[in-house]
């Protein structure tokens, strides 16, 4: 039974690749040492493979930055404004693309960045214009190939499909659509594979995974006509075509029809698509390609259950007609368990990250070929000695929490009183001025400040020098804002690596990982935790530094949360019980957090969740769903606060207008959003709907170093003034600040305290 893979984390086991890169991009090295490390990080990755007894490999997985943007550059979709950078090399033409170019007197703004389907991961975003056109442009690829070929590597070229290319991009214009695009680019991509057919590819990988979103019926038809005429020019190149993350549902008979060897089903998120189509009326000859092993979770695989999935499918096709494959791209998971060296034992017997995901791969289509040997069968034992281990652990099972759990009423997701009660006992008690400043709760974390957590990880300081420093670092942060006249001050999260992971390094049923890196955009990396049972909070996991910060201060300052729906979506989650139930858990522990700092008398508390509407499902059908328990997920850990408590939430890069109404139940007293980059369109959604709360409109982007002006914030202010009613009016940044430096920071804030006051003064003079 053949054994292939989807694609392989490429960052580097110590995140080489992220080092390179940003070594190179502040010149400390040259671009051969950078495409060294980046050879390196391939090879070993090929090696790794192969080791593992894969039969077919993945190539061009590997990305210097990300994967859609290598699709660009091969295809030539080089947007007009990086013309001047033709002189340049590719490479940085490529890095100008995803980062923008400020240098000799140039200032080429990046190409968006979004996230990648339901993951964590960010892709830039394919730029079209009316008159677009492709011509083939980058190597890579054909490099890679030849590689790999040199290595005597059962190489497989990993394409970006032409239609899904096509659906991850965006209209710069108006009046045209995108898919008008395809006669044009439909033949650079016959070009490619008529190369990589010369070369000696036998086999091509297409990922598609827009076949499983909702689809137009001219989209379904796309489908159609484009892999019928790739099948036209090249008859005898073997495909193998790869769509993931969600069912086909009503695209399956068009996946059935397209004219290829070999379809890949994602079993991990659609276990049910095994029985559809291998009773599908419609099921040709084609290859079934079974994703058992789970490329997104870091749980180790059911064997049992795999085994009888893919003997279905032997029983009705065959095993010649049988692959065993990991769910999607490994891209999502970390990199090797086996570089894990504190976590608990009990713990890892139930894990497999990427290397170990390739070995359960191979073993499961040798035990499914009925091969049989001392360390097959021992492997199988110890599989499920793990899972019967982990179904009854008490360390994953704790009574109290289920018990509090079913014991959750109605009255837990409300306020006491409705938000206009709210507002007026609020209003009284901070008699804030008209249009009150704040920011959105991180300051600068600086290469100061994250070497000081090395520091204390390695031991060579302790935990109370650590913290006094912390201390400093925040009493600076107060005195700063104080002086420059900010309303509701924040305490600058110094304390925080990342705003999910701190909450996992305290909260009880997660565990967190060395060296569990995974690509969140380019360089930038996060370590999800590992969320593997009942959820308890049993220690403070803020109080101690926002009651430190309040005490000094006369100003109100702001206590900071991460919410559920953001804790759950930025881990790795538990496979053995609903998120829902999950989410509750974690909702009732910062409930419990938020009203610790309510007696610790913070009178302001903001619960975050920018992943509130990235958690939405890949189907429309499926998002009432969601939004249900999603939003009563926010509603449980705010609502137990007192009514002259105010809560504030903070959202970043959401469009909002389809799920509007959904916001607003989250009933937050306060919500901050991200609004300067569209100019605040993204603010009608909020007036169209008449959004009862006040809101925080985002008044200059944070993403780039660039200095807003007075008079430019002003500009933005007024526009909010003019759509919202003044007394509901926040100011403050579009997100956090952690990515930024305190050079510019500080500059921006002053600008931004100065707007609103003017505003002030017009505003009271007219009224
Ligand atoms: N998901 C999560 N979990 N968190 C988020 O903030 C986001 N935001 C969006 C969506 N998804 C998210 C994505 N945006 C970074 C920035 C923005 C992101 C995602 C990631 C980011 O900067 N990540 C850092 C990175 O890639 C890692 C952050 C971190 O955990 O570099 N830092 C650790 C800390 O502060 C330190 C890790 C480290 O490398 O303690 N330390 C150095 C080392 O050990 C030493 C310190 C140094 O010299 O810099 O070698
Ligand atoms: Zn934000």
């Amino acid at each position: 039974m053949q054994t292939h893979n989807l694609g392989y984390p490429r960052i580097g086991k110590q995140r080489e690749l992220k080092k390179a890169c940003e070594s190179y991009w502040s010149g400390k090295i040259d671009q051969s040492e950078l495409l060294a490390v980046a050879q390196q990080i391939k090879e070993q990755n090929w090696q790794t493979q192969q080791a593992a007894g894969i039969d077919l490999i993945p190539i061009n997985d590997f990305s210097l930055y990300d994967h859609v943007l290598d699709m660009s550059l091969l295809v030539g979709a080089i947007p007009e404004r990086y013309e001047p950078l033709a002189q340049q090399s590719v490479l940085d033409l490529y890095f100008a693309m995803a980062r923008g170019y400020q240098k000799e007197g140039l200032d080429l703004k990046a190409m968006e960045m979004t996230k990648w389907f339901d993951t964590n991961y960010h892709y830039i975003v394919p730029e079209f214009t009316k008159k677009q056109t492709f011509q083939l442009f980058g190597n890579k690829v054909f490099e890679e190939f030849a590689q790999a070929q040199q290595l005597r590597l059962n190489a497989k070229p990993v394409l970006i499909g032409p239609v899904s290319y096509l659906l991850l991009g965006k209209e710069k214009e108006e009046n045209f659509n995108k898919l008008d695009l395809i006669d044009r680019l439909l033949p650079v991509y016959i070009q490619i594979l008529q190369q990589l057919e010369a070369a000696g590819a036998t086999w091509v990988q297409m990922d598609e995974p827009y076949l499983g979103m909702d689809l137009t019926d001219r989209e379904r038809q796309t489908f159609l006509e484009v892999y019928s005429e790739i099948r036209k020019q090249l008859p005898r190149l073997q495909l193998i075509l790869a769509s993931y993350f969600e069912c086909f549902h009503d695209n399956l008979t068009t996946a059935l029809h397209l004219p290829v060897e070999v379809l890949h089903l994602d079993l991990v998120r659609c276990p049910q698509q095994l029985d559809q189509v291998l009773t599908h009326q419609d099921l040709g000859s084609q290859i079934l390609s079974l994703g058992v092993v789970d490329g997104r979770n870091v749980w180790k695989n059911d064997f049992q259950k795999s085994l009888q999935m893919i003997q279905k499918a032997v029983d009705k096709v065959g095993s010649q007609r049988v692959w065993i494959a990991p769910s999607c791209s490994l891209l999502h998971s970390p990199y090797d368990l086996e570089l894990e060296k504190n976590l608990q034992p009990e713990i890892k017997q139930w894990l497999a990250f990427a290397k170990q995901k390739l070995v359960e791969v191979v073993t499961l289509a040798r035990l499914a070929s009925g091969e049989s040997s001392p360390e097959l069968e021992q492997s199988l034992q110890e599989n499920i000695q793990a899972h019967q281990n982990r179904s009854t652990s008490p360390l994953i099972h704790n009574p109290k929490v289920k018990e509090r759990l079913s014991s959750i009423e109605e009255k837990d997701f409300w306020r006491h009183s409705p938000f206009k009660v709210r507002q007026q006992l609020q209003k009284a008690r901070f008699k804030l001025p008209l249009f009150p400043t704040t920011t959105i709760g991180s300051f600068p974390q600086t290469t100061q400040v994250r070497q000081l957590r090395a520091k204390l990880k390695s031991g060579k300081i302790t935990q109370a020098e650590y913290e006094a420093e912390i201390e400093k670092a925040i009493l600076e942060a107060i005195r700063w804002q104080e002086e420059i006249g900010i309303d509701v001050l924040v305490h600058g999260e110094f304390e925080r690596n990342d705003m999910v992971e701190y909450f996992g390094e305290l909260l009880e049923g997660f565990a967190i990982t060395e060296n569990g890196w995974v690509q969140s955009y380019g360089s930038r990396c996060v370590k999800p935790p590992i969320i593997y049972g009942d959820v308890v909070r049993s220690r403070d996991l803020s109080v101690r530094w926002i009651s430190f910060a309040q005490k000094h201060t006369q100003k109100l300052m702001k206590g900071m949360l991460t919410g559920p729906v953001t804790i759950l979506q930025w881990s790795f989650v538990r496979d053995d019980q609903p998120r829902r139930d999950t989410a509750f858990q974690i909702a009732l522990a910062i409930r419990d957090e938020v009203l610790a700092l309510e007696q610790a008398d913070i009178k302001i508390i903001q619960i975050d969740e920018p992943a509130i509407r990235e958690g939405l499902p890949l189907r429309k059908k499926d998002w009432a769903a969601y939004l249900e328990w999603a939003i009563k997920a926010f509603r449980l850990a705010a609502s137990g606060v007192k009514d002259e408590t105010q809560i504030h939430t903070h959202m970043c890069y959401s469009e909002f207008n389809d799920i509007i109404e959904h916001i607003a139940a989250m009933d937050a007293d306060v919500i901050t959003i991200e609004t300067s980059r569209s100019e605040m369109e993204l603010l009608e959604a909020f007036v169209n709907f008449k959004y009862p709360n006040e809101i925080g409109p985002g008044v200059y982007d944070i993403h780039s170093p660039r200095v807003p002006s007075v008079s430019e914030i002003k500009h933005l202010l007024n526009k909010a003034i003019e759509v919202l009613p003044v007394e509901n009016i926040w100011v403050n940044p579009d997100c956090g600040l952690k990515t930024r430096r305190w050079e510019e920071t500080k500059i921006s804030l002053q600008n931004m305290v100065q707007a609103a006051r003017e505003l002030r003064q017009r505003v009271l003079v007219e009224s």
